[in-house]
C-alpha cells in the first residue's frame, strides 16, 4: 500500500504542475521598454512580426495619456489611419488588452498624425491549442517510478515554449502514472 500512496502523491503533484503549465499566458509590453510611442523609436510591425500571439495572451500599452491613446479599429481603418469609428478605445496610459479571439487585432493611436508616423500595430492571434508543442516519444512504462525522476514538477520559466513542453511532458508522465496506478491497483 505504501507504494500506491507514493504513486498517488506523485500523480497529485503532476496534476498541479499540469494545471500550472496550462494556465501560462503571455503578457506583451507593446514596444517593449520604449512603450507605445509616435517618436519613431519602435517599428511595431517588426515588433509584432516575430511573436506568436495566442488566445488568452495580454497586450500592455504604456504611454503618456496626455499625448497618446489606444484605439482598436477595423483593418480598413487601420490601413487608412482612420480613428473616428473605433471598436474599443483605451486611454489610461497603462492599458491591458486581453486577446480573446483568434483573429486579427488592429490598434492605432488616435492623436492626429501619430498613426501616420507609425504608431499602429497589427496583431495576429492564433488559437491556444495551436501552440507549438514538441512531439514526445512514448515508450512503454516498463519501470513506473523512473518516469517521476526525469520530469520537473515546477517551473519558474516565463518562456512559453518551455512551459508548453513542460505541460506536454507532464501530461505524458501523468498518463503513464495513471496507467501504472491502474496496473498497481489490479495487482492488489
Ligand atoms: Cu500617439
Amino acid at each position: 500500500m505504501a507504494l500506491l500512496a507514493k504513486i498517488n502523491a506523485v500523480v497529485f503533484l503532476m496534476m498541479i504542475a499540469s494545471v500550472f503549465g496550462v494556465s501560462m499566458a503571455a503578457v506583451y509590453n507593446v514596444g517593449d521598454s520604449a512603450g507605445w510611442t509616435s517618436a519613431g523609436a519602435v517599428d511595431y510591425h517588426k515588433w509584432a512580426d516575430h511573436k506568436d500571439f495566442h488566445v488568452g495572451d495580454t497586450l500592455v500599452f504604456k504611454y503618456n495619456n496626455q499625448f497618446h491613446n489606444v484605439k482598436q479599429v477595423s483593418q480598413k481603418d487601420f490601413l487608412s489611419c482612420d480613428a473616428t469609428s473605433p471598436i474599443n478605445t483605451y486611454g489610461t496610459g497603462s492599458d491591458s488588452v486581453t486577446l480573446k479571439s483568434a483573429s486579427h487585432y488592429h490598434f492605432l493611436c488616435g492623436f492626429p498624425g501619430h498613426c501616420q508616423a507609425g504608431q499602429k500595430v497589427e496583431i495576429l492571434v492564433t488559437p491556444a491549442s495551436l501552440r507549438p508543442t514538441p512531439s514526445p516519444v512514448l515508450s512503454p512504462p516498463s519501470h513506473c517510478t523512473d518516469q517521476t525522476s526525469t520530469t520537473p514538477t515546477t517551473s519558474t520559466s516565463t518562456d512559453k515554449n518551455a512551459a508548453n513542453s513542460l505541460y506536454s511532458s507532464n501530461f505524458v508522465a501523468f498518463t503513464m502514472l495513471a496507467f501504472c496506478l491502474a496496473v498497481t491497483g489490479f495487482a492488489f
